[in-house]
């Protein structure tokens, strides 16, 4: 039997050598990181593995993929799930600075073991067609019969994928088959795109004609976990690689690193066929994938994020420092940040909790960077009800809630700490 964290092991490594080969950038970007990663670890042995183990850091990765309909959404959910990955957080891009017409959530482990064992998470967002602010009746009926139509998944991929989540694995088998039909999946297509459609929906918003200008959906990128991203970001650029024109999400800062912080390259423009009104077949130059990095940190309760909402918006670091303490002690003490406690002789041991989620704002920056042109956007129309209900809806599963996630990793850790305290105690 192969288990359930060997198969998302399996996939994710696949997963990675496919793109690797769609875009060799990729690959030095991978690179870059381990060597940043290295340098990082010799310099500060002490600090380097306080938010993961060294092996988890260099092997962690999450990829983005978008889909066209709730539909879609509901098997993708169940591929997840075979590979031991549920859906937490909700993202709502359409209310951002830059809308975009997806709604998100990440497909990731939610057990603290399974996490360690391995992180692999899928930010998954799915295309708002009813949302009249960005489709017309009229586009909105074609873009959803073009949906309809096409198949993702096979009935094989959900199949094996039903089964390795009822049995928590496969036989060897069907393992293979079953990391291979999902790793499929997410392959660039090589069928020529309809060129007048793709541009159709390309005036909407680029991302539209991704998801659904095409007959399948791929990988959008995929992004390896780095321990020092501001000299990554120095080393790419060195390198000549055009980066994007900020780190996404909090500045750098002394001291405990908090949530997530982001950044990306421009993908080189990739050759795909376009097939003709006439029939005839061209190749046209797409920019929609891209390389990011991400270096991640403390997970921030409720009142810590609240905080971070307030100053996200604001590119003074001194605000920053002023608004969170630089220590684990300072952030534990002032309610800002979750951590886990373990008992080491007659002392307390605190380890902050990583933040395995996304941000909205870091999210939407990531998309927006990637785009050339600024959608078709009209404000005044009605929107479209494409809540977190609505995706629990589709996939029939719940979309966990990060915060609830971390805070009931920190209580057990306190309930175990509290037992372990109790059983010290004499008996009267
Ligand atoms: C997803 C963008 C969000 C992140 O790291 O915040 C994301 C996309 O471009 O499809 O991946
Ligand atoms: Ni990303």
């Amino acid at each position: 039997m192969v288990e359930t964290c060997e198969l998302r092991s399996r996939f994710a490594a696949t997963l990675a050598f496919m793109y690797g080969r769609e875009v060799p950038a990729y690959t030095t970007l991978t690179e870059v990181t381990q060597d940043v990663n290295r340098r990082h670890a010799d310099r500060y042995p002490d600090i380097a593995e306080r938010l993961g183990s060294l092996e988890r850091v260099g092997a962690e990765r999450h990829c983005a993929v978008r889909l066209g309909s709730l539909d879609e959404l509901r098997e993708v959910a169940v591929v997840f799930a075979g590979l031991g990955m549920s859906a937490v957080g909700y993202y709502d891009l359409r209310q951002t600075d830059s809308p975009i017409p997806v709604v998100s959530t990440a497909f990731r482990p939610v057990d603290p073991e399974e996490l360690e064992r391995n992180p692999f998470r899928v930010f998954t967002s799915v295309l708002t067609v009813g949302d009249s602010r960005f489709f017309d009746n009229d586009l909105r009926r074609r873009v959803a019969t073009y949906v309809a139509r096409r198949r993702l998944f096979s009935p094989d991929l959900l199949r094996w994928a039903r089964r390795a989540s009822a049995d928590g694995g496969l036989p060897e088998s069907e393992a293979g088959l079953f990391v291979d039909a999902a790793t499929d999946v997410f392959r660039l297509g090589t069928e020529p795109i309809d060129a007048a459609w793709y541009r159709e929906l390309a005036a909407v918003s680029p991302v539209a004609a991704d998801i659904a200008g095409q007959a399948s959906t791929h990988v959008n990128h995929l992004t390896p976990r780095v321990l020092d991203i501001d000299e990554l970001y120095r080393r790419m650029t060195d390198r000549g690689v055009t980066m994007i024109d900020r780190i996404q999400g909090p500045p750098k800062r002394t001291g405990t690193p908090l949530l997530l912080r982001q950044t990306s390259f421009r993908a080189l423009n990739e050759a795909r066929r376009f097939r003709h009104a006439d029939g005839t077949i061209t190749r046209e130059h797409v920019r929609v994938r891209f390389g990011e990095v991400e270096s991640r940190g403390i997970a921030l309760t409720r009142a810590g994020r609240d905080i971070y909402d307030r100053l996200i918006g604001e590119p003074d670091s001194a605000r920053w420092e002023e608004a969170f303490p630089h220590t684990e002690q300072g952030l534990d003490e002032a309610g800002l940040a979750y951590f886990t406690y373990r008992r080491d002789g007659e002392r307390t041991v605190r380890m902050p909790i990583v933040y395995e989620d996304f941000l909205p704002a870091s999210a939407a920056g990531i998309f927006a960077s990637n785009l050339d042109a600024v959608p078709g956007f009209v404000p005044a129309a009605p929107g479209a009800q494409y809540g977190q209900d609505q995706l629990e809806g589709a996939i029939e599963r719940p979309v966990h809630d990060p915060f609830e996630l971390y805070r009931a990793q920190q209580d057990s850790s306190l309930a175990r700490l509290n037992r372990a305290c109790h059983d010290e105690r004499p008996l009267p």
